[in-house]
């Protein structure tokens, strides 16, 4: 089941948030800030076991102070006008997460941000159909998937994607 909310993901008690994280995994600003802040310093600490996170792949953390219990942090492109491929790797983030999410074994619920459409600057419109396509492609492999939106007018917009995406 895929549902749209506007929430600060940092909120949600669901298996696993996804973090739009950069490379180095360090922390950032956006939504990769909030859930650090959220987290705790138990987060970072991690996350610098790790040697990064090329664009396009995934990788799992625990949540910890966090009511989800794992944080999956991807990272999307940034947007440089749409002929550098972006799209491909937005796509191939989107799947990364799901490919950890289903390896990790227990994850039956995930929320995702709108990845890339903040910072790196990728056209919102376009994002949220690559993501929710690929939310489709997975829908029947969880319990629940949440695309979690910041404002009520990004939400609303996802919502109309979906339901074309939907009709026949
Ligand atoms: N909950 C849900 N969505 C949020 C939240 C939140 N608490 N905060 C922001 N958003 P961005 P990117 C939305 O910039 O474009 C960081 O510095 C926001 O409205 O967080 O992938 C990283 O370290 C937007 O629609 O991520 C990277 O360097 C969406 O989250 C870089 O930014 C994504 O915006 C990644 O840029």
């Amino acid at each position: 089941m895929i549902e749209i909310l506007q929430a600060d993901i940092t909120t949600l008690a669901v298996d696993a948030i996804v973090n739009a994280a950069n490379e180095a995994l360090r922390g950032g600003g956006g939504v990769d800030g909030a859930i650090h802040r959220a987290a705790g310093p138990e987060l970072l600490a991690e996350c610098r076991r790790h040697p990064g996170c090329p664009t396009g792949t995934a990788v799992l953390t625990r949540g910890y102070r966090l009511p989800a219990r794992f944080v999956i942090h991807t990272v999307g492109p940034i947007w440089r006008g749409g002929a550098s491929g972006e799209a491909e790797l937005l796509a191939r983030a989107y799947e990364s997460v799901f490919e950890v999410a289903r390896a990790e074994g227990t994850i039956r619920s995930l929320a995702f941000p709108a990845i890339s459409t903040g910072v790196y600057g990728y056209p919102k419109a376009a994002a949220g159909e690559i993501a929710l396509r690929a939310m489709r492609a997975h829908a029947d492999e969880f319990d629940r998937i949440v695309a979690c939106l910041f404002d009520a007018e990004s939400a609303q917009a996802y919502r109309d994607t979906l339901g074309r995406l939907s009709s026949p």
